[in-house]
């Protein structure tokens, strides 16, 4: 009850900082400032830029709303399918199509109530004004269990779309070699790769292989909810939340095992050791790990021009870190780290703006959340 009361009061707090100015802060190679976007919002799960540059937002309660011309339009996009707003579920991410401006498909993904459970959807629509239009469910994952939704979606440059799904919370302490999220029959901990209606690419690394889901591109991960393509390289880049440490960013390839929850670096919630390793044959070691975690969100390759010097970084969002994790890259290995935009608030998405900005959805209850961004500070 009173550690409770505590993290109310430090959100209400560090929401504050955020929304009370305009401010600027310095890093080593860049001086930024920080502008609120919009405020106001309940629990931003994701957001996207539409080429106009207005901006579509998920608020997890199932809302879809739209910045148009930097303003935050009254009321709600309609057509929105109904999602399982509870825990950690309800309406998650939001993409568009790579040919929106021919089709103007929007895709979300959410919890959905499902077979006395619940499991993360993926559905489209059209956008038309304020509306989604011929909207219809395109992929269902085969999950159940409580929260770790996944649920990030990245287009590839070729226009297959990738889902990230959870481990659905599945006991990481017994029989981890048998765990769902080592278990290919289902979707349980997975990155899957879809064409952009949902079917099956019949170039995926597991078709055709009996007992196991032909959708899964990648297997043994946690819950990712980051996931992006670097325009640069090409390459896939998602992370997950570790338990009590082990938040891992790690290089997607098809085919391969990340491990989960048969080794890693985190440990159980009491501290006592939960994996049997850190390294295992056959799994993939992660890219870059956090100990203690900084419970890892959204997540953004760096390709713009406004800020030169943080060209082909990553950048990784926490929670409850309430930080930005700025990461150099030397190819496909991380050569350092910079906390940034430290206090001011949960980091659930990060986005490179059209603008070249870095956009930051920050998460909170009863309109403490919103969209902030950061440009290059004039200050001398
Ligand atoms: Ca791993």
């Amino acid at each position: 009850m009173i550690r409770s009361l505590c993290v109310l009061v430090l959100a209400g707090v560090t929401s504050l900082v955020a929304w009370s100015q305009s401010s600027s802060f310095d890093t080593e190679f860049e001086a930024v400032q920080i502008e609120v976007v919009t405020q106001g919002l309940s629990s931003v799960w994701g957001f996207t830029f539409l080429p106009n540059g207005d901006i579509l937002v998920t608020e997890r309660d199932g809302r879809l709303r739209i910045i148009q011309n930097g303003v935050l339009a009254e009321g709600s996009i309609s057509g929105v399918p109904d999602v399982y707003a509870r825990g950690q579920g309800g309406l998650l991410d939001v993409a568009l199509h790579p040919d929106f401006e021919e089709n103007d498909w929007v895709y979300l993904t959410y919890a959905k109530a499902h077979d006395g459970n619940s499991t993360t959807a993926v559905a489209r629509g059209r956008l038309e004004g304020m509306s989604l239009l011929d909207v219809e469910e395109i992929w269902l994952a085969d999950s159940r269990g409580r929260g770790h939704y996944g649920s990030r979606l990245a287009f590839d440059d070729q226009g297959y779309l990738f889902v990230s799904v959870g481990d659905r919370q599945a006991n990481p302490n017994e029989d981890q070699a048998n765990h769902p999220a080592q278990d290919r029959s289902n979707h349980h901990g997975t990155i899957n790769r879809l064409h952009d209606d949902g079917s099956i690419p019949d170039d995926n690394p597991f078709v055709g292989q009996e007992g196991i889901e032909a959708s899964i591109w990648s297997y043994g991960h946690r819950n990712t909810q980051g996931m992006v393509f670097d325009a640069g390289t090409g390459l896939l880049w998602t992370n997950e939340h570790g338990p009590q440490g082990g938040d891992e960013v790690n290089l997607v390839e098809p085919g391969l095992n990340y491990g989960w929850p048969v080794i890693g670096y985190g440990v159980n919630y009491g501290g006592d050791p939960l994996h049997d390793s850190t390294h295992q044959e056959g799994m993939v070691q992660p890219v870059h790990y956090w100990v203690p975690s900084i419970a890892t969100s959204g997540m953004v390759a760096y390709s713009g021009n406004l800020f030169p010097n943080w060209k082909g970084n990553l950048f990784v969002g926490g929670l409850r870190g309430q930080q930005i994790a700025r990461l150099t890259m030397d190819g496909t290995s991380v050569v350092s780290e910079e906390t940034i935009f430290e206090g001011q608030g949960r980091v659930r998405d990060i986005r490179q703006g059209p603008d070249g900005a870095l956009y930051v959805g920050l998460d909170g209850d009863e309109d403490e959340a919103g969209i902030v961004r950061l440009t290059p500070s004039t200050k001398q």
